[in-house]
């Protein structure tokens, strides 16, 4: 990718002072409109644009100082990690890019406050935070948007989480993919709730990047998927304008249905969906038979998110007891 913003990134950190101490956060989210595709893999250029809502208190804090001695340091939680281990390659890989072997070593301290058991994707506040702390350790100038491209290289999902609330990443269309970055909706749903309903903390046995690349290149009903994600992103976008939680519902739990889809039509197929899982879904729709109005939505992964408003918490957790609730209007720092 020939990407200007990249030059000039590296050549602003070649000429910066030494690092900067530094300390930032960035939440994680949920998609309501999902990023499943994409039209350029290194890149993480998607082939849909998608939608999110930023999980609040729940997602990343990254430390950077300058390293003691000669060579980069990367921590995770409160343990140094081999620099051969695949997380510290990834943050290292990463964050090549700011200055190459220009940059001065450092020390690079990650720590999730998302609950392991929940299962939720740590890589994209992962790094929209670490794009944050590189770009303050270096005082680089960028806008959120410019950080939003830059931290797309490392996880697509990351475009999203340079923002709290509802976060819109548009596709684009340049090859050097600078109009694809995250888009924060000027609007705020204090009475918005996200329940996740742990299902497996096992780990998966697909990425999600080789799930997606697999079903992109084997699914027959994969050609559908760009088109009626686009619609969909559309009309969520405008369910979450009108705070219309029973037309938002609805589109989103059928959306997420709609990416399984593809995956359980791949060739051979993929399933991220437990026994387990369906009978949460068979259970909520039990549940919104008898009055219940909360909709569902799945990752690549085996555990379902539920869409609700604050009034039917109580009913949410009488359905699912040991759902974790979040409210992403109303957090506080941890
Ligand atoms: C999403 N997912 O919109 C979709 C829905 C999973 C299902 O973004 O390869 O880890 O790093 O760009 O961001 C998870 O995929 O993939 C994801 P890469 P990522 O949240």
């Amino acid at each position: 990718m020939a990407s200007g913003l990249l030059e000039r990134v590296s050549t602003a950190v070649r000429a910066a002072g030494p690092a900067r101490t530094v300390s930032v956060y960035a939440p994680s989210n949920i998609a309501l409109a999902k990023y499943w595709g994409k039209r350029d893999k290194p890149a993480n250029l998607p082939l849909n644009s998608s939608l999110s809502v930023s999980l609040g208190d729940w997602g990343t804090h990254t430390a950077i100082s300058p390293s003691p001695d000669d060579r980069d340091h990367v921590l995770l939680h409160d343990a140094e990690l081999a620099a051969d281990s695949p997380f510290a390659r990834r943050v290292l890989r990463f964050a090549e890019r700011f200055g190459g072997i220009h940059r001065p070593p450092l020390r690079i301290h990650t720590r999730n406050t998302l609950p392991t058991a929940a299962g939720l994707a740590s890589s994209a506040s992962g790094f929209a935070a670490l794009t944050r702390a590189l770009c303050a350790c270096f005082e680089l100038d960028l806008s959120a948007r410019e950080m939003s491209v830059i931290a797309r290289l490392g996880s697509g999902s990351a475009t999203r989480s340079l923002w709290h609330g509802f976060v819109r990443w548009d596709r684009g269309v340049r090859p050097d993919g600078e109009d694809s970055h995250g888009v924060p909706l000027d609007l705020t749903w204090p009475a918005f709730r996200i329940a996740v309903v742990t299902v497996t903390t096992e780990a998966k046995a697909w990425s999600s990047r080789d799930g997606m690349n697999h079903t992109v290149a084997t699914s027959p009903l994969y050609a559908a998927w760009p088109e009626r994600a686009e619609a969909d992103c559309r009309a969520i976008e405008q369910a979450l304008c009108d705070r219309d939680a029973s037309a938002l519902g609805p589109l989103v739990e059928a959306n997420a249905l709609a990416m399984h889809a593809t995956m359980q039509s791949a060739r051979p197929a993929l399933t991220y969906l437990t026994s387990t899982s369906w009978s949460v879904l068979e259970r909520l729709w039990q549940a919104r038979r008898d009055g219940l109005e909360a909709y569902a939505t799945m990752d690549a992964g085996a555990n379902v998110k539920l869409v609700f408003e604050a009034d039917a918490t109580d009913a949410v957790l009488e359905a699912f007891p040991t759902a974790d609730i979040i409210a992403p209007f109303n957090h506080t720092p941890r």
